[in-house]
C-alpha cells in the first residue's frame, strides 16, 4: 500500500511535499491591528468581565445579525449551556445527530435529554416532518444546526415550536455572518449561538455569542456568564464563568474587520474545487443555496463510492499521505458516538448516509488556488482508481 500512496505523492510532483493543508487554519487579518488592540487593553488596565472590546465587539455582532442584544462568551458549547439554562428549559431538547458533539454536550451538561432527529437528505439540517413526529409533551425546546452555514428550515421550525408551546434555538456555530433568505442569522427563534473558535470564518482564540432580541433573557445570561451576579450585585442564579477576555475580543474585533475579505475569498475557493471535480464522477462539491448568503466556511465533499468504488476513509487516508488534511464534519454521527449511542443504535438513514459520505476539505484565504489543482488532482486520480485502490488496500491491510 506504501507504493500507491507513493505513487500518488508522484503525481502530485514537488509540490505534495508542500506545508500541509488543514481544515480550518486560522483567519487572523490585520496582525498589528490585532496587536494594537491588545496594547490598548493592557494599557486600559481591563482585561475580562464586560471590558470595553468585548462590549464593541457584542455591538458589531448584534448589528450584523440585526437583533438588539448580543452576549459574547468563552465559547460556543458554554453559550448553548447558559441559553438553555437561561430560558428554563426541561425535558427533552430535539436537535440533528449530524452535528458537532458540542450541540448534544450542552443540552446534556444543564441536565437535558438530547432527542436525535432526522435530517434532510439534501441539506443536512433538521427536518421540520421528522421533528413534528418527535415533538411530545416532554419536549422543552427544537435546537436546529445551520450545519456547514447552511441555514436550517427557520420559517417551518418556528412556526412548529409556536404551535407546540415549545422553545427554539439555533446552534449558528458555522453560520456567522450568513442569511436565510434575505434575514441574517441570528435572530431566528428565541436565541441563537455563533462560534468564534479559532477555525471559524470569525474567530477570537476561543469564544461564542448569543443573539437574541429577548432583553430579558439577554440579561439572565449576562449575569450566568459572571457566576450568576445580577445588575444589582446580588447572586442570583446558579452561574458559571463563561465570561469572554479583552485578548478575545481584540482578535474578534480584528477577524471580523477581514470577514467580508474572507468570505469572498471562501466563495472563490468554493467555486474553483465546484470547477475542478465537476466531471468526476461519484463526487459532488455541496452546493450553496443561491438564495441566501454563506460564508463559504466550509468546503464539502460528498463521496459515492457505489460510483467511485473507494470508501471516502480511504480517501481521505490518501488525501493525509499528501499532506492534506480533511476533517470528518460530522463522522459518525452523534447518535452513533460510544457517548450517546443506545442499544440497539436508533437508526436516521439521512443522516447516516451524509455521514458516511462528506469530507471536509481545506478552504479559507491561505488556500491557494495551485493549493486547490493539488488537492482536486489527488481526489480526481483516487476516484478513477478507486476500486484498484481499495483491493490493494484490502490485500495491505487484511480485515
Ligand atoms: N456547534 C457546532 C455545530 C460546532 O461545529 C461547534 C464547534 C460547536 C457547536 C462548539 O463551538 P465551540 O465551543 O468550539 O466555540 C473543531 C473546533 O474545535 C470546533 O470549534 C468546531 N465546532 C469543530 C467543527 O471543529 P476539531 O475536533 O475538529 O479539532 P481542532 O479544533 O483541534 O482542529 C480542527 C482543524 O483546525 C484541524 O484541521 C486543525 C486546524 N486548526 C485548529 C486550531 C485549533 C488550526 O489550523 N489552527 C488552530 O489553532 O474541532
Amino acid at each position: 500500500m506504501k507504493r500507491a500512496l507513493t505513487d500518488l505523492a508522484l503525481f502530485g510532483g514537488p509540490e505534495a511535499f508542500l506545508r500541509p493543508l488543514m481544515v480550518g487554519m486560522p483567519t487572523v487579518g490585520d496582525r498589528a491591528r490585532f496587536l494594537a488592540r491588545l496594547e490598548w487593553a493592557l494599557d486600559n488596565d481591563w482585561l475580562t468581565n464586560g471590558g470595553p472590546l468585548t462590549t464593541e465587539l457584542e455591538g458589531r455582532i448584534a448589528d450584523l445579525a440585526g437583533v438588539r442584544y448580543c452576549v459574547a462568551t468563552c465559547n460556543a458549547t458554554a453559550a448553548l449551556q447558559l441559553v438553555l439554562r437561561a430560558s428554563g428549559v426541561t425535558g427533552r431538547v430535539i436537535m440533528p445527530s449530524l452535528t458537532f458533539a458540542a450541540t448534544p454536550h450542552a443540552a446534556a451538561w444543564v441536565g437535558l435529554e438530547p432527542v436525535f432527529c432526522d435530517v434532510d437528505p439534501v441539506t443536512g439540517c433538521l427536518d421540520p416532518a421528522r421533528v413534528a413526529e418527535l415533538i411530545t409533551p416532554d419536549t422543552g425546546a427544537v435546537l436546529g444546526v445551520h450545519l456547514w452555514g447552511r441555514t436550517a428550515p427557520v420559517i417551518e421550525l418556528e412556526k412548529l415550536a409556536a404551535e407546540h408551546g415549545v422553545k427554539l434555538f439555533f446552534d449558528a456555530a458555522h453560520a456567522f455572518g450568513c442569511t436565510a433568505g434575505d434575514r441574517p442569522v441570528g435572530g431566528f427563534g428565541d436565541a441563537e449561538v455563533f462560534s468564534l473558535h479559532a477555525t471559524k470564518t470569525v474567530m477570537a482564540f476561543e469564544g461564542g455569542a448569543v443573539t437574541t432580541d429577548d432583553g430579558e433573557l439577554a440579561e439572565r445570561l449576562v449575569a450566568l456568564r459572571n457566576f450568576g451576579v445580577d445588575r444589582t450585585g446580588s447572586v442570583t442564579s446558579v452561574g458559571m464563568n463563561a465570561k469572554m477576555s479583552e485578548a478575545s475580543a481584540a482578535m474578534g474585533l480584528t477577524s471580523l474587520d477581514a470577514f467580508e475579505g474572507t468570505r469572498a475569498r471562501n466563495r472563490e475557493n468554493h467555486a474553483l474545487y465546484a470547477s475542478e471535480l465537476r466531471d468526476v464522477p461519484g463526487t459532488e462539491v455541496l452546493a450553496f443555496d443561491e438564495h441566501e448568503r454563506n460564508n463559504h466556511q466550509y468546503l464539502i465533499l460528498r463521496t459515492d463510492r457505489a460510483v467511485t468504488g473507494l470508501h471516502r476513509d480511504r480517501l481521505r487516508r490518501l488525501l493525509e499521505a499528501e499532506k492534506v488534511f480533511p476533517r470528518l464534519y460530522f463522522s459518525p454521527p452523534c447518535h452513533l458516538m460510544p457517548a450517546y449511542r443506545t442499544d440497539p443504535p436508533l437508526r436516521l438513514e439521512h443522516t447516516e448516509r451524509l455521514s458516511e459520505q462528506v469530507l471536509a476539505l481545506p478552504t479559507g484565504p491561505s488556500v491557494s488556488s495551485e493549493d486547490i489543482r493539488r488537492v482536486c488532482s489527488i481526489i480526481r486520480l483516487a476516484a478513477e482508481r478507486g476500486e484498484q485502490i481499495e483491493a490493494m488496500w484490502a490485500q495491505a491491510v487484511p480485515a
